[in-house]
């Protein structure tokens, strides 16, 4: 008769999760004990919980389906939050094995006894503190399907050390996934109807939406109907680049968004939320929907995305319309001065056949989606709920997820140190990485938005709380601290060579890319001329745009 852990542990291997990112103590060593029991059970050790939660996130994404976490009690799984907010945003499936005090050991109000439920509450709808050894595995299969969905949910089970210490464990099945349900015939029929009706419409796509089998449905109904195609500011997984069709994704500027979205009469969603202001600002509105604009659901994160537009492009007649496809195109060599856009460049002169680009660039990647456009095709995971720190663990997980995909993460400074302690997981496992660090020193984006909140007075304390630089950071010897190879660049040749060199090297590299900030000084008060120049807008927005916003 095995014990509860290792009961639980194959309960794990047999509803499909077979990778556990830990980060264990004192009441998880039954849990830590019983993975000996279970060879298909990947153990992969972070040195913080939220590198382990970001990782079991960045898994998901790519592998579509949970990983575990193992976190020690209420602190860790507070540790781990920042993180699993972004999971939970992007509608990811993941699993948190939270271990607790013995059910005896409660009363005593020892020193790491914490409230877990609350701590997990915020991030988690499924939260379940198992009750015994006999239930333990019962609990867990269904910790697994609810995560799965749809929608991806994060689930957490509080696993008490007596609950795995104890015999009498009984591995249980996953239960039955039902099917998602259609949207229904009447609303697909009314958007149809919409669609043709000849006004300006379009479609915003997310979550699986932004897949290919979707993508292509998307652009089918966009060639049949002119609608135009928007995705998500953040999005959870978008594949895209050469042979893949095109969509505009909705601007971090709220201004920006703004314009894109203007004069439009209907937005369906399809597994998207209806955009929202990433902050609200004095003077400007939250929703972005534009005035005059009807919004339709199309498929809701509960609801099947793919039979739902393909029900839609059936209704069309539009399923034998050619998609538009991106080309193959990439931007030449860069050369001269070493900018965060020359590195951007340099990715879409290098990038390799179906990478995988986390991208927590932040200010330095704006100019990204517009020089990978046409590049070998790809996916793209983002920060979707805008807590920092996620870019490295993230990388960790999907190179985990893909082993035989070339991982780029594309981190901020400020963003990478939150969690650098992945570098050390990555050397450990030998994970095909490419870290490459936008070192500009500053917390960039927080000068924008000092200056958008409309601050009245910006004097050298403020300045001082957004700058990286005194001391700075030494990326090159953290990296190799932990293990990884890397070198620092300061050029646009020594980057082109370094990125190159460690696309070609397996195992992870870093490169601490020394770049001015891409928002500074002059570019900071013409910052709305810079967005104008974002990715594919038509010359007309980008005056459009400028006429708007500039200073
Ligand atoms: C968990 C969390 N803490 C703090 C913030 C606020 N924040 C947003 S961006 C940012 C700085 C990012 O700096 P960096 O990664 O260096 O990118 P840059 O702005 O320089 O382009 C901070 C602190 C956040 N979004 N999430």
């Amino acid at each position: 008769m095995p014990n509860g852990a290792q009961a639980l542990m194959r309960t794990l291997v047999d509803a499909g999760v077979t990778v556990c990112f830990s980060n264990p103590g004192t009441s998880e060593m039954h849990f830590v004990a019983a993975l000996d029991s279970a060879p298909q059970m990947r153990a992969v050790l972070c040195l913080f919980e939220g590198v382990a939660t970001g990782a079991a996130d960045g898994y998901a994404r790519m592998a579509d389906k949970p990983a575990a976490t193992l976190l020690h009690l209420g602190c860790g799984l507070g540790n781990g939050l920042a993180n699993l907010h972004n999971a939970r945003k992007g509608r990811v499936p993941v699993v948190n094995i939270v271990g607790d005090h013995a059910t005896h050991h409660v009363k005593f109000d020892a020193q790491l006894q914490s409230d877990i439920e609350t701590v997990a509450r915020n991030v988690s709808p499924w939260v379940r503190t198992s009750q015994s050894t006999a239930a333990l595995c019962r609990d867990a299969a269904e910790a697994v399907a609810v995560s799965i969905g749809p929608p991806g949910q994060v689930a957490t089970l509080i696993l008490p050390a007596d609950v795995s210490w104890g015999d009498g464990g009984v591995p249980a099945v996953l239960p039955p996934l039902p099917p998602p349900p259609l949207q229904s015939a009447d609303a697909i029929d009314a958007i149809a109807r919409l669609l043709q009706s000849g006004g300006r419409n379009a479609l915003l796509l997310g979550g699986r939406a932004l897949r290919e089998p979707a993508l292509v449905a998307a652009a089918r109904v966009a060639a049949r109907t002119g609608a135009k195609l928007f995705a998500e500011v953040f999005p959870t997984r978008v594949e895209r680049g050469a042979g893949l069709p095109h969509v505009e994704r909705i601007a971090y500027f709220a201004e920006l968004a703004a314009v894109q979205l203007a004069g439009l009469d209907n937005l369906v969603l399809v597994d998207a939320k209806s955009p929202v202001s990433f902050f609200a600002y004095p003077g400007k509105k939250s929703d972005l929907v534009p005035d005059g604009c009807t919004v339709h659901t199309l498929a809701s994160p509960a609801q099947d995305v793919q039979r739902s537009l393909d029900a839609l492009v059936a209704r069309l007649g539009a399923a034998d319309l050619p998609p538009a496809l991106h080309k193959p195109v990439r931007p030449d060599r860069p050369q001269g001065k070493f900018t965060a856009d020359k590195i951007c460049k340099a990715i879409g002169h290098l990038l390799p056949e179906r990478a995988i680009i986390v991208d927590e660039a932040q200010t330095s990647g704006v100019m990204l989606p517009m020089l990978t456009s046409g590049a070998p095709r790809h996916d793209v995971l983002t920060l979707t709920g805008g807590a920092i720190g996620q870019g490295l663990p993230c990388a960790v997980g999907a190179a985990i997820a893909c082993p035989d995909r070339p991982v780029l993460a594309l981190v901020g400074d400020g963003s990478a140190m939150y969690t650098i302690q992945a570098l050390w997981t990555m050397a450990r496992e030998q994970l095909n990485v490419v870290a490459v660090i936008f070192n500009n020193r500053s917390y960039a984006i927080l000068n924008v938005e000092l200056q958008r909140v409309g601050a009245a007075e910006v004097g050298a304390k403020a300045r001082n709380q957004l700058d990286l630089g005194s001391p700075a950071l030494d990326f090159v010897g953290m990296a190799r601290g932990m293990g990884v190879p890397a070198v620092r660049a300061t050029t646009t040749d020594e980057f082109v060579l370094a990125l190159d060199a460690a696309f070609r090297t397996p195992g992870p590299h870093l490169i601490d890319a020394v770049v001015p900030s891409a928002i500074s000084g002059l570019k900071l008060r013409l910052l709305p001329h810079v967005l104008g120049s974002l990715e594919r807008l038509p010359a007309s927005l980008g005056r459009t745009i400028k006429r708007k916003l500039a200073p």
